[in-house]
């Protein structure tokens, strides 16, 4: 009982009869159909109610009975009109849900597996729409489909969603300190070294007025810096916060063994798990989440480093810090007041709005500038995140003293640099000498992403000037 269409011909009505409102509106927008018919445009039409079942598992949607039935994210095909009901029911404990953006329908988010929700809507354009579960990063993993009313040729590309309002942070500064980094181990002998982490689920300002749901681990972006010595046993306990909605987990590169620890850790929210593993080879090493989908939760800021001593350490420096780039993949561009939302399309397609030092645009400028004295040198333990995007590091107004290429700490360092690569989980580590004061600025060199996404920071030097090596009143 397809393609019926029972026009009531209202349209000539409407258009040659504007003052016959009251149940006729300038825009049809409240025109009062009769029981069974729905308005299409200018007209009043009576619908078939049509209704598909999708079950959710492995990142798909797969069909339920009918000629869907067993395909993955099948097509779902109606008659213009059609009143269009599609139920979700969870295969699996994960989250999920389904929705239809362009007609502002979603099913609750399930949980359970078992559980079930509905969205219905009145197909009242022609045109190509996708469902798609709005699980942050279930969309890029595959949970997209498309519905196909009439014809399927419309008006598919529907004006741009605006931005919603910014919303409460739970935290003031999602942006780690980089000055907290733990001190050296200072030992000689190997020892059991016990890091505690936590996954916790957050909203902070990602810039100033814009809002940003991060998954973190211990609340910042990065995660804490740890530090053991090669040789030690690292006893990992992780908790999954009770409250948070995703399932997480840590992969570090600094172990050997199964998935980095990945699945020894894996956590369902209010959850605990332990394991222990054995530095076997000293370097700074990359740790992130390896939960699906994996580059949404390392993007949204699942990520930090471990420093393992080699049993000859580093020189003593005068200050340490702690600095790691992300990309993040949003709907607005930089400079968008409200909450960002992620976008799964522009993860897929790797091209993020923000790139940033530490979780935050221009992270370390106005009060959190860097400081330092003239004389001192610094050690920057520098890694990427990423997920997706290698820094050109660079410090504006120095060279790199001494360069611990790819975080190798046993080989004799690189000498006197000015840019260096560091690939998305990998890292650095680099000494800086600061001769005469200025306005130092760290930049990933790929520079749209400094000026215009944020991967910037300054490092404000003070003390005595030299004219030898630098004078500005020749
Ligand atoms: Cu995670």
């Amino acid at each position: 009982m397809r393609g019926r269409m029972l026009a009531l011909v209202m349209t000539a009505l409407m258009i040659g009869a504007p003052l016959l409102s009251g149940c006729i509106g300038p825009k049809g927008n409240d025109l009062s159909c009769g029981e069974g018919t729905t308005q299409v445009g200018y007209e009043c039409v009576g619908y078939n109610d049509v209704s598909f079942t999708l079950r959710a598992e492995n990142m798909a949607f797969i069909g339920v009975g009918g000629a869907i039935d067993g395909i993955s994210n099948p097509d779902l095909p109606v008659e213009l009109g059609d009143r269009v009901t599609i139920t979700l029911i969870m295969s699996e404990t994960n989250l999920h849900d389904v929705n239809v953006e362009y007609y502002n329908v979603a099913t609750a988010q399930l949980v359970e597996e078992g559980s079930e929700d509905s969205l219905t809507f009145i197909a009242s354009a022609e045109g190509t729409y996708a469902y798609y579960c709005t699980v942050p990063g279930h969309r890029a993993g595959g949970m997209v489909g498309n519905v196909i009313i009439g014809s399927g040729q419309g008006p598919s590309n529907f004006v741009e969603a605006q931005i919603g309002a910014a919303l409460d942070v739970d935290t003031d500064n999602i942006a780690r300190d980089p000055l907290d980094v733990p001190a050296p181990t200072a030992r000689t002998e190997v020892a059991d070294v016990h890091i505690y982490m936590e996954a916790v689920e957050l909203v902070a300002e990602i810039q100033d007025g814009t809002t940003f749901t991060y998954w973190t681990y211990n609340g910042t972006v990065p995660g804490p810096m740890f530090r053991a010595r090669v040789g030690d046993t690292v006893f990992v306990h992780f908790t999954n916060l009770e409250g948070n909605a995703m399932h997480h987990n840590v992969d570090f590169h600094a172990v050997t063994g199964q998935g980095g620890g990945a699945a020894a850790t894996e956590a369902a929210p209010g959850t605990t798990s332990v394991f222990s593993f054995k530095a076997m080879h000293p370097g700074l090493f990359v740790y992130h989440c390896a939960t699906p989908d994996i580059p949404t939760h390392i993007s949204k800021g699942m990520y930090g480093m471990i420093l393992i001593e080699p049993e000859i350490p580093l020189p003593a420096v005068d200050k340490e810090v702690y600095i790691m780039q992300g990309d993040i993949y949003t709907k607005w561009r930089p400079g968008t007041a409200g909450h960002q939302e992620f976008d799964d399309n522009a993860l897929f397609e790797e091209n993020p709005t923000f790139v940033v030092f530490n979780g935050k645009f221009a992270t370390f400028t106005g009060e959190d500038t860097i400081k330092a004295e003239v004389g001192e040198t610094m050690r920057i333990y520098f890694g990427v995140g990423g997920p997706n995007t290698i820094s050109s590091f660079h410090l504006i107004g120095e060279i790199f003293d001494n360069v611990y290429n790819m975080a190798d700490l046993v080989s004799e360092p690189m000498k006197s640099v000015q840019t260096i690569a560091v690939v998305p989980g990998g890292a650095v580590v680099v000494d800086v000498t600061f001769d005469v004061p200025a306005n130092y600025i760290l930049v990933d060199h790929a520079l749209t992403r400094a000026f215009h996404k944020g991967a910037v920071g300054i490092i404000a030097v003070t003390g005595p000037d030299d004219p030898e090596i630098i004078n500005d009143e020749v």
